[in-house]
């Protein structure tokens, strides 16, 4: 099959998931062309059946702002007749829904018939989607897409919630890979972040308000009183002038490392022991899968997906949003018996399976087989 997949190219879950998903569809045989503004972060090298196609906005004196969506909705247009492609399949509805529909009426209007699937990841909905000057948008190309996903069932109620929609959305879950590469030097690298025995908490963002990552800071400082331990920050966003300021004045600078953005976070997980994720609202929440298919078990808010992913009591613990009295006594549950946090491990590791790479691709290349059949 010849698929064009749209997706946002930065560190957030949607264009990770979007990436991984047409290599492994590259990797059965399918050609992929990524459409997208600037080569995806997990894209890298030379890979079979992979194309990518970038969207080039020029700026023009008369755009206060861009017009993004038209460039790509005409690239679109350009590479379907190009690569002959057969489906579209748009991660985030803002704008790529809208510009898959333009590009489908473009290109209709010109003889070729082309479905395109979009696949709902969280804040295109929870956040931005309800914000009232996209509510007809999106409720329209949601309506119009020849399919529509959502990466957790709770974002699928939310979207029924929010839109005046009752067309089928079907879930699939976001996914890991269970075969790793191992990383050989890995005692070294948590060596140089944490002493012998010393707990390692980790937490991994973009650093928006809907992270609450004042709380992870909140949590750590005083898990580290009774537990001594360190903790590794990683990704970057507006937030992290001031996590690194609150830090200065708790006086905890050597114990938090701020490690930025890093493209793939599996070494940084597999040296962690514990992994925080407090959100505001999670529509899923990649990065805590991400963290338990290493072996990491999480403490979490119960909001949104998450408790799809983690599972109370048994990969860590989930409490109400904000209620960081209860994550600090989660936490020090877990890291204070070795082997109650060796059980955790375990059971983070071996539930994260249930997300297995191969199981979610082949949903997808079902709800594709579908639209092929019936178009
Ligand atoms: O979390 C973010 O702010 C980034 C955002 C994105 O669009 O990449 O993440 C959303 O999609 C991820 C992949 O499906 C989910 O794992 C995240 O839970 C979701 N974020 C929110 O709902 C806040």
């Amino acid at each position: 099959m010849k698929i064009g997949i749209v997706l946002y190219p930065t560190y957030g879950g949607s264009g990770v998931v979007a990436t991984e998903l047409g290599k492994s569809l590259a990797k059965k045989g399918h050609e992929v062309h990524f459409i997208t503004y600037s080569q995806p972060v997990r894209l890298s090298g030379f890979r079979k059946n992979v194309y990518y196609h970038e969207v080039a906005v020029s700026d023009y004196p008369l755009f206060e702002y861009t017009p993004y969506e038209t460039v790509l909705a005409s690239k679109m247009v350009d590479v379907v007749k190009r690569e002959q492609l057969e489906i579209l399949h748009v991660h985030y509805a803002i704008p790529h829904a809208s510009a898959a529909y333009m590009a489908k009426m473009i290109l209709r209007q010109q003889g070729y018939e082309i479905p395109y699937v979009t696949t709902l990841h969280g804040t295109d909905i929870t956040l931005v989607g309800k914000d009232p000057s996209f509510e007809p948008v999106i409720t329209f190309c949601l309506n119009e897409s020849d399919a529509v996903t959502a990466v957790s069932e709770s974002l699928k109620k939310d979207t029924y919630e929010h839109f005046n929609t009752n067309r089928e959305i079907q879930v699939i879950p976001n996914f890991i890979h269970t075969k790793r590469m191992a990383i050989e030097d890995i005692d070294d690298i948590r060596a140089r972040y944490a002493n012998p025995g010393e707990p390692l908490l980790c937490h991994v963002s973009n650093f928006r308000k809907v992270k609450r990552v004042e709380d992870v800071l909140k949590i750590f400082a005083r898990v580290n009183k009774r537990i001594p331990s360190k903790i590794l920050m990683v990704g970057d966003g507006p937030e992290r002038y001031k996590l690194e300021e609150m830090c200065t004045k708790l006086g905890l600078c050597s114990r938090v490392k701020f490690i930025g953005k890093v493209r793939d976070t599996q070494a940084v997980l597999e040296i962690s022991d514990l992994f925080l994720l407090p959100s505001e609202t999670e529509s899923f929440g990649l990065a805590a899968l991400e963290a338990m298919a290493v072996g990491v078990p999480v403490i979490s808010s119960n909001t949104g997906g998450i408790p799809e992913v983690n599972v109370h009591g048994v990969t860590g613990f989930l409490s109400d949003v904000g209620d960081v009295d209860d994550m600090v006594k989660n936490a020090h549950y877990i890291l204070s018996d070795k082997d109650r946090l060796h059980q955790f491990k375990t059971n983070a590791q071996k539930h994260s399976e249930k997300f297995n790479l191969e199981k979610v691709v082949a949903q997808y290349e079902e709800v594709y087989n579908s639209l092929l059949v019936t178009t």
